[in-house]
């Protein structure tokens, strides 16, 4: 365990991952890599230490140049406008960057450069020659995701250039079947080309030394650590840090016209470049080295857990291959704290398929804090989780408004109709008083703790445990008899109450801070050192602010209304799929077969062997399902099979047919479509 984040002050540098200015935040993002980095920030921050919170666009690569192909508009017309719309939906939603920056600035080219010399300078860049699909009719090279054919090993037909997302394999790209360009359609050459690779394996050892005593010491999460194991079991290959592409920071090297640096290269170094920008615009020349060159300096990276081996591994690789020969020497992050995804109503966020909200929509319609403590209450730090518009009604109306809001509301009308609006006398303590102290006492460390260890969702959980708490404390001291019994005790349970309220207003800054803030309004009082703020701060005769109201209770009609408008077939959601004949259909002999026998295919993380019964006869087929069934589960299993397929070699294994499932909402994992048990093998689908 970290000690030092208990004692002493920290110096932390902070970064939320670069968003492609290709699109709008959705609520997704926010609960990868923003939500939790932002509680993190402002929670520190309350504690004293010495923080800055880094992000801003991404504006090179490839997801930004489809994007202008497709609306026929320059990258520099993208990348203007989602940089704008996505700084003012994270301020909207009330993200406290100290800079929002963006990767286009010169700033930025510069940073990137720099480190692309320093090391083409020491030798350690390797050119390498290869062969790559060249589009004649645009005159350019494609990069992966612009080519589209037919897998060489399963015949997914969706296959990139050197990659199939289907079966898994990795292969070159003059094996892909029926290539085609998707700017042009047209069938793409293969022409050589030449780029400059990153001797990745060569940091390896390093890199795994780093990761396993950062992971000891300040204790890395279990998902983060098994992305790295896999990544470390395969081996760590040399990858080209350039790209054939107009867009992007150019290769500072004579003769690399039309090359720029690969976008994953330069993205990561936008953090530093930001830093830089930040301490220009603060006019502190020194700002941007006293955080990423100095020893002392605790360098949080949250990310989504797509993004983890850059963060381990690449960035990490390049800060040593710099500090190896540079005079100044750059930190290393000291956790990356990935979180999985979060999906939406049970579905992968998707655009163009109409699921999801964005994050600007979003706000139009309710405000930031019933959003930002749902997403925060259930953040997907273990495992992958859903938003609910029916949660969200219910953490709104059931905890901010029922639990939170009414606390602070009894309160306030209590002290106003019999105390005049000001905090009542503490009298002699009765056993109830005291308890309720001690925990107004014991919660800032306990949340503090738990934020310090990335547990922000169990965080969240105590925060509103202490206004459940107060509320109990509320009922069980009866006020309401008191005041006509014994003012003394009443007033001495108002007074509590203040302060326990004073204690929320602060726990729970970081996750609601608009709420926050009316609150401390409300006590007409400030906010102090996170530390000291269960130390009854409010004393007798302090006098209160106007008390407004908090939450809102959200209708089922206002939900509902939401809930509809998902999955309406308004074009947008219907799926296009090309037309084929019935006698096309024909073609394909769909049988009902049993699952015989299924084992791991050695070396292989995706495939099973299976042994299957089609009725009269017995075959082996290779299923890319090991991430999704064990063994041991599929025997006896009825499932669908293409049985005219034609055979195909998948790790030097036979395969006779395709077994076939469906896609699941989490990533890599499929489901059999399973045949009911009545049903004979050798039974065709029709
Ligand atoms: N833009 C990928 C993404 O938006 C990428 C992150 C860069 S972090 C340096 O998921
Ligand atoms: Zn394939």
């Amino acid at each position: 365990m970290d000690n030092s984040t208990i004692t002493n002050k920290e110096k932390v540098l902070v970064t939320s991952a670069l968003p492609y200015a290709n699109g709008r935040i959705h609520l997704g993002h926010l609960s990868g890599a923003y939500l939790p980095a932002d509680i993190y920030v402002r929670y520190k921050r309350l504690n004293g230490d010495d923080i800055i919170y880094i992000c801003g666009s991404d504006e090179h690569g490839v997801p930004i140049t489809i994007t202008a192909d497709n609306e026929k508009v320059s990258p520099k017309v993208i990348i203007d406008r989602y940089h704008e719309l996505n700084r003012l939906a994270f301020e909207k939603f009330g993200m406290s960057f100290d800079i929002y920056s963006r990767t286009s600035l010169p700033v930025h080219h510069q940073t990137a450069q720099e480190f692309f010399k320093s090391y083409f300078n020491q030798g350690l860049l390797v050119e390498k020659k290869s062969l790559q699909f060249y589009d004649e009719k645009v005159k350019m090279f494609l990069p992966d995701r612009y080519v589209e054919g037919t897998c060489p090993r399963c015949g997914n037909e969706e296959a990139r250039s050197d990659e199939c997302e289907k079966c898994g394999s990795l292969y070159e790209p003059s094996e892909l079947k029926n290539p085609k360009s998707k700017i042009s359609g047209e069938t793409p050459v293969l022409k050589e080309t030449s780029h400059w690779y990153f001797p990745l394996g060569k940091f390896q050892e390093r890199l795994e030394k780093y990761i396993s005593e950062m992971s000891e010491k300040f204790g890395w999460k279990e998902n983060v650590l098994q992305y790295c194991r896999g990544w470390f079991k395969e081996g760590l290959k040399d990858r080209a840090y350039t790209r054939d592409l107009d867009w992007g920071v150019k290769v500072p090297v004579d003769g690399a016209e039309g090359k720029v640096l690969y976008v994953w290269f330069e993205a990561v170094l936008g953090y530093i470049s930001a830093t830089k920008e930040l301490s220009q615009k603060r006019n502190e020349p020194e700002l941007w080295k006293k955080f990423w060159q100095m020893n002392d300096t605790k360098y949080v990276a949250f990310i989504g857990k797509d993004n983890i081996v850059f963060h381990t591994i690449i960035f990490p690789a390049m800060l040593m291959a710099w500090n190896d020969i540079q005079p100044d020497k750059y930190i290393l992050p000291q956790n990356v704290p990935a979180n999985e995804f979060l999906n939406f109503e049970g579905k992968k966020f998707s655009k163009s398929r109409g699921w999801g909200v964005d994050v600007l929509e979003f706000l139009d319609l309710f405000p930031p804090d019933p959003l930002r403590y749902t997403l925060a209450a259930n953040l997907p730090e273990n495992k992958d989780t859903d938003f609910y518009w029916k949660e969200f009604q219910s953490r709104n109306n059931g905890e901010l408004a029922d639990i939170l809001g009414n606390f602070i509301n009894r309160t306030f009308t209590f002290v106003f109709k019999h105390f005049e609006g000001k905090v009542p006398p503490l009298g002699k303590l009765d056993k109830i008083d005291e308890d309720m102290i001690k925990l107004i006492e014991e919660y800032p460390a306990k949340v503090g703790e738990l934020i310090d260890r990335y547990k922000i969702k169990d965080a969240v959980f105590e925060m509103m445990n202490l206004a459940r708490a107060g509320n109990k404390y509320f009922n069980d001291s009866e006020p309401w008899v008191s005041v006509k019994k014994d003012k003394v005790k009443c007033a001495t349970a108002l007074n509590i109450c203040l302060n326990c309220i004073y204690t929320l207003a602060e726990l729970f800054e970081p996750v609601i801070p608009f709420s926050s803030e009316k609150i401390f309004k409300m006590l007409n009082a400030t906010k102090c050192n996170w530390s000291t703020s269960g130390s009854l701060n409010l004393k007798e005769g302090h006098l209160l602010g106007q008390s407004e109201i908090l939450f809102t209770k959200i209708e089922d009609k206002v939900i509902d209304e939401q809930i509809n408008k998902l999955g309406k077939p308004d074009g947008e959601l219907k799926t296009v799929d090309e037309e084929i004949t019935i006698d096309d259909f024909k073609k394909i002999k769909l049988r009902v077969a049993v699952i015989k026998n299924a084992e791991k295919v050695n070396k292989s993380e995706k495939l099973l062997k299976l042994k299957i019964d089609l009725g009269n006869e017995e075959r082996q087929l290779v299923a890319g399902i090991a991430k999704s069934y064990e063994p041991e589960n599929l025997i006896g299993k009825k499932v669908l099979v293409v049985a005219n397929l034609k055979p195909a070699k998948l790790f030097g294994l036979d395969s006779q047919g395709m077994v076939l499932a469906v896609d699941t909402p989490e990533e890599g994992k499929v489901k059999l479509i399973e045949i009911d048990n009545s049903v004979s093998p050798g039974t065709l689908a029709k």
